[in-house]
């Protein structure tokens, strides 16, 4: 019945390649990037500079070649539940919620992304959605003109919409609808070249804060990055001044490491692009690079563990271009307290795996091994092998720097009464997923695979 369908995965690999084909044509750079990155994710594989088998599940080539993560930023929760709707046709569902308040930044955010294990295999691609918190500035003399764009946006075509009804309607789409959706969808996320508002207006919005300016002096939500993974981001980084790109100095996350854990990133700084309001050429400055290197998902005590390594280094130093080597170090020095082994980190519960036979084992055996040994029996003689979790989220800190990498955004705090997830929640219509659920059902789904 459903086979005159196009499959969601199909239709998300079509909009991550429609929209990293465009973005390449829009940020010559990232063409740049992703060319170099290919090249140092080859290279790695070849000289298999990997920790063991046990890391074979992150060196999948044919999902790494096709891996990127977006950014975009909304204006109201009107946009964020009209593209929830687009992307669940996708395949890409809500997970995690990410306050950027904390950080001085004006907007919340969500992951959009695939969720099962064969969905991330086929193509993980996702969306770092943020919402702008239009409450933090209602006091602000320009509260009106604020409110006037973001009540007025009209972010998708008539026809994208049209075909949202209708793949909701029917259960999905045809190759042909899916074609034009993944088309038509993809024009929300381009750069116009045009504000929605006079010049006067842009310049008054820059002053207040450049990052609610990039939201609503223009009419769509422009992709803001589009970002590559790479195993080795030492490496990328090393080497893309040799391609032309500056990087900042510091990546963001966990120091490197023998076991990769969570995420690490760097960008590199945004263009300067043409811009019209009415008939004033100006020149916006938003749209940039980054890469990411992925590592184990963490369950909440090693995530725990995590936050306070970082924050013990962060409460003495916050980096910057000139203490870059100075943070690397404080980095590196707190995180020995993260054990670095796929073995301790299991043993200790720090880290999601999965499970698998190891191949010396014959077939006809397992049930038999299945029933008489335990789980840490069976891995302690090497008849089951381990296999790390990617991370497939975000880190609300190293988002932060991201945001602001950018952006000179005023010291000044704002004046935000913390974090306000339920709006978000009644915003979205829904509850994002639990990322660690989530984890911890993919470690659950191969245990249980394991003992049938
Ligand atoms: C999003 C910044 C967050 C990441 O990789 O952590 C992000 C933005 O700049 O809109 O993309
Ligand atoms: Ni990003």
């Amino acid at each position: 019945m459903s086979s005159q369908f196009v499959s969601s995965d199909t239709l998300r690999t079509w909009f991550a390649a429609t929209l990293s084909d465009m973005y390449r044509i829009e940020v010559p750079p990232y063409g740049a990037l992703l060319d170099l990155v290919q090249r140092v994710n080859a290279s790695e594989l070849a000289t298999d500079q990997s920790n063991g088998e046990t890391s074979e599940g992150f060196n999948q080539m044919h999902r790494l070649s096709v891996e990127r993560h977006g950014a975009i930023r909304l204006a109201s929760y009107d946009e964020l539940r009209l593209l929830s709707r687009a992307f669940a046709l996708l395949g890409m569902k809500s997970v995690g919620y990410y306050d950027l308040t904390v950080a001085n930044i004006p907007f919340h955010s969500t992951a959009f992304r695939p969720i099962t294990a064969e969905a991330l295999a086929a193509n993980p691609f996702r969306l770092f959605t943020s919402v702008l918190r239009t409450d933090l500035f209602q006091d602000n003399p320009l509260s009106a003109e604020i409110a006037a764009v973001c009540t007025q946006r009209t972010i998708c075509t008539t026809q994208a919409v049209s075909l949202i009804e209708q793949g909701e309607q029917a259960g999905g789409l045809t190759a042909e609808q899916g074609e034009l959706f993944v088309a038509e969808l993809a024009k929300t996320f381009a750069w116009r070249g045009e504000g929605c508002v006079s010049f006067e207006l842009y310049k008054k919005f820059q002053e207040l804060n450049p990052l609610l300016a990039d939201v609503v002096s223009f009419p769509n939500p422009h992709l803001n990055h589009l970002t590559p993974r790479t195993l080795a981001i030492e490496v990328v980084q090393d080497q893309m001044l040799g391609v032309g790109i500056t990087p900042k100095a510091i990546i963001e996350g966990p120091p490197m490491r023998q076991c990769p854990i969570l995420l690490r990133q760097t960008s590199f700084k945004a263009l300067a692009e043409p811009a019209l309001f009415e008939t004033i050429e100006a020149q916006h400055t938003a749209r940039f690079g980054e890469i990411e290197q992925r590592g184990v998902a963490l369950t909440p005590k090693g995530r725990a563990l995590y936050d306070q390594l970082l924050q013990k280094v962060r409460s003495q130093v916050l980096p910057t271009e000139e203490n870059a080597s100075r943070y690397k170090a404080l980095l590196h020095e707190s995180f020995q307290a993260f054990p670095d082994t796929w073995h301790e980190l299991h043993t200790q519960k720090l880290a999601y795996f999965t499970y698998s036979w190891a191949d010396t084992v014959p077939a006809a055996d397992r049930n038999i091994f299945s029933k008489n040994y335990l789980l840490d029996e069976l891995l302690a003689q090497n008849l089951v092998t381990l296999s790390p979790i990617i991370y497939e989220d975000f880190l609300p800190v190293s988002a932060a720097g991201i945001f602001q990498s950018n952006a000179k955004v005023s010291a000044e705090a704002l004046t935000a009464e913390g974090s306000s997830q339920k709006e978000f929640e009644a915003g979205l219509g829904h509850t994002p997923f639990d990322p660690f659920v989530l984890y911890a059902q993919l470690q659950e789904d191969s245990l249980e695979a394991l003992r049938s």
